[in-house]
């Protein structure tokens, strides 16, 4: 197995996010990805390799998944966030107004020059910190996103981008939940445009992958399939429930399962079997999956309760149904437990495949 590691990653840094009225410290951490990689070695778990992509192949495979505006705002953002004020600089680009969806209340064809209004007209929440490196990192996460597909695409059996900030939330213009780019749907657009006909994307984070299910909830293709915590209750809220089925040409090719929180392992490995007859019924040719690991009971900021030794099984179930798999590092906030859980799941894959 190859992992591709974002060498930028720690040029993202957040201060502080909104959280209930005030801010806090940041959770999503630099410190996350060292403990994978750290991990990763010591198990001596498969090769680490920086992502080798030219800058016309990495834009392209960007622009396949995000709208050209949104990514012109994300590459000069920092810039224009300090042109508002020179001593922005010190302080993380947050967002404070918002539009809201009725097109005759709020205009959102009319982005405004000024822009903390134009941050609002993309973020949808007040915990994404952009700063003068979100940039450069989010596209060489792109980049690991992409580098995996093509090792994978070449004939390895798997594949891991283990970059951060994560993806699963960033959809087509939009970022927020800590995600700028969609590390996984830019791999699960690579694959089909390499010729994978069925890719089936199986998020195990425990926050919905809003942004993957935007990006493809019209659309037969790429089958988007999600456990998680369920958004009466959990974040993001406002998407994520079980009768959200696709729409058009997609319908029925999204299946979320969400579960409650305190959810243990033998629910959430019953979901997780579903979800596996799921792809494979669908007859997926390639596998993507979202690899958060926030379900770990020793989450500070989530709710279900796996431990360490069940990634074991996780991996190993994943590993049944035969695919060549990208694996994308998401969420996980147990910092120093989050190394082992990832690797562990890793490798129970590995070893079953
Ligand atoms: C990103 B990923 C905590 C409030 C929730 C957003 C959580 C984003 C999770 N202070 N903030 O899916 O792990
Ligand atoms: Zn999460």
């Amino acid at each position: 197995m190859k992992t591709f590691h974002n060498p930028h990653h720690a040029l993202h840094q957040g201060r502080h996010e909104m959280f209930r009225g005030r801010l806090v410290a940041c959770h999503e951490v630099p410190a996350r990805l060292d403990h994978v990689r750290a991990e990763l070695q010591r198990r001596a778990l498969g090769s680490l390799h920086e992502p080798v992509i030219d800058d016309a192949a990495l834009d392209a495979a960007i622009a396949r998944v995000h709208d050209p505006r949104y990514v012109a705002f994300l590459a000069h953002a920092w810039d224009e966030w300090v042109a508002l004020d020179p001593s922005n600089a010190q302080r993380d680009a947050l967002p404070s107004v918002w539009p809201l969806g009725n097109p005759h209340a709020f205009r959102r064809d009319r982005p405004p020059a000024n822009f903390a209004a134009r941050l609002g007209l993309y973020a949808f929440d007040a915990g994404t910190p952009l700063m003068a490196g979100t940039w450069t990192a989010a596209r060489s996460g792109a980049a690991c996103a992409l580098a995996a597909a093509r090792a994978v695409q070449d004939g390895q059996r798997a594949a891991f981008a283990l970059t951060r900030p994560p993806g699963h939330h960033a959809g087509p213009d939009f970022f927020g939940g800590y995600c700028f780019l969609n590390n996984a749907a830019i791999a699960a657009q690579a694959l089909r445009d390499a010729g994978r006909a069925r890719v089936a994307v199986l998020d195990i984070d425990y926050h919905h992958g809003n942004g993957t299910q935007t990006l493809f909830y019209e659309r037969a293709d790429v089958l988007t399939v999600s456990l998680h915590g369920d958004p009466q209750t959990e974040y993001p809220f406002f998407l994520g429930h079980a009768d959200e089925r696709g729409a058009g040409p997609g319908e029925g090719f999204n299946l979320n399962l969400p579960l409650p929180r305190g959810t243990g392992f033998p629910a959430w490995r019953a979901a997780l079997e579903r979800a596996v007859r799921a792809v494979a019924d669908f007859r997926a040719d390639a596998l993507v999956v979202p690899m958060g690991m926030d379900t770990f009971e020793g989450d500070p900021i989530s709710g279900f309760l796996l431990r360490s030794a069940d990634y074991t099984t996780v991996g190993r179930l994943l590993a049944e149904l035969g695919l060549p798999t990208v694996f994308t590092f998401e969420g996980g906030y147990a910092v120093a437990e989050v190394g082992i859980n990832a690797v562990n799941l890793l490798e129970g894959f590995w070893q079953a495949a």
